[in-house]
């Protein structure tokens, strides 16, 4: 394929009816970013989501794919199904914090188990947006709801269950840091498993408001990146002028790069599931928000799929019906 076979306009959806200035619509954004730079065939590309406006957004990005906008917490069984009926299809999903942290919690951890090849998004708020605002199971403890109910559960950290489920790529990024969550999002492309990304996205009608720790406000001050993150595609020059030691670089096997320059946590290896679980469980008890690559195993194991016939299911014919001579052969066993 021509490298630059496809244009922007090719990625674009439908126009957002989200509410002006909506984290989600950052994300879209910066999605149909990363979808132009990987030139992604936009005609492979499956659409699946649950319910909740972020579970809308997928309406707003590439129109030429094929979607299933399914029922609220069920988009991780409905993305196996698409798998293991049409496994060369490239899945994205898009879920909200209440779709897989609360009621698709359980679904959401069974597919992670089983590697479904996908790039998984949360745009995550810490509330129910789409139903008014409830304090969701992501909300961090002690968060004030516009309503000026106070969170006093602890919060479910979906990037260290993801790991904790067998996860191969897991990272957090901001709707508001375009830099990192297009790098993030290229790199999460290159994946052959799942790859998921949990990315606080304000809710500006019910989590803007003070004491809330998601609103745009809060996240300015208080978002702590884990390193500065940086991609290259294949064919680009690369100009990047790379700051003196502390910088990784990683070359793909598609000769794209990846480079990463450590931050604040000098010691973290991202090839650690240890290192990452335990940076988590210490973030969790700060005021900040850490975003960044968590976890990345560039040998994730083969998924559900990996022992079955090299033909999509879907497009099996014949091959699965017994020829008649088998039923006959059958038969004649009763004559
Ligand atoms: C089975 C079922 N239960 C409850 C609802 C009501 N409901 C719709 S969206 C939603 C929560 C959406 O929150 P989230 O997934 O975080 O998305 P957001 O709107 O915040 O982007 C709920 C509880 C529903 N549609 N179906
Ligand atoms: S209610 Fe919140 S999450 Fe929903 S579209 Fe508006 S700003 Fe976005
Ligand atoms: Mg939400």
């Amino acid at each position: 394929m021509d490298m630059t076979q496809w244009t922007k306009k090719d990625y674009m959806g439908a126009k957002s009816t989200l509410c002006t200035g909506c984290g989600h619509d950052s994300v879209t954004s910066q999605l149909i970013n990363a979808l132009f730079k990987s030139q992604i065939d936009p005609f492979n590309v499956v659409k699946l989501s649950g319910i909740g406006c972020s579970s809308k957004t997928p309406n707003y990005f590439i129109s030429k794919a094929q979607g299933f906008n399914s029922i609220h917490g069920r988009m991780a069984p409905l993305a196996t199904g698409v798998h293991l009926a049409h496994k060369d299809l490239r899945i994205i999903g898009i879920s909200g914090d209440g779709d897989t942290a609360s009621i698709g919690l359980g679904s959401f951890i069974h597919m992670v188990r089983r590697n479904i090849p996908m790039v998984y998004i949360v745009e995550n708020n810490g509330v129910y947006g789409l139903t008014k605002g409830q304090l969701s199971a992501t909300a961090d403890e002690g968060t004030l709801a516009k309503s000026g109910e106070k969170s006093f559960l602890q919060t479910i950290d979906l990037c260290a269950l993801a790991i904790e489920s067998g996860a191969h790529f897991v990272a957090r990024s901001f709707s508001g840091d375009s830099k990192q969550l297009s790098a993030l999002l290229s790199l999460a492309f290159r994946q052959s498993g799942m790859a998921f990304i949990d990315v606080i996205s304000p809710c500006i009608t019910f989590a803007n408001n003070e004491g809330s720790t998601r609103s745009y406000d809060y996240m300015k001050t208080q978002n702590e990146q884990l390193q500065e993150l940086g991609f290259i595609q294949p064919k680009e020059e690369i100009k990047v002028d790379y700051p003196e030691g502390e910088v990784q670089e990683i070359t793909l096997h598609d000769g794209s790069i990846v480079w990463l320059k450590k931050n604040s946590h000098k010691d973290h290896d991202f090839s650690s599931r240890e290192s990452a679980l335990a940076l988590l469980n210490e973030a969790r008890g700060s005021k900040h928000h850490l975003t960044g690559l968590f976890y990345w195993d560039d040998k994730a194991p083969k998924s559900v799929t990996s022992n079955m016939t090299e033909i999509p299911l879907a497009q099996l014919g014949d091959e699965i019906r017994p020829p008649k001579s088998a039923l006959d052969e059958i038969l004649n066993e009763f004559a």
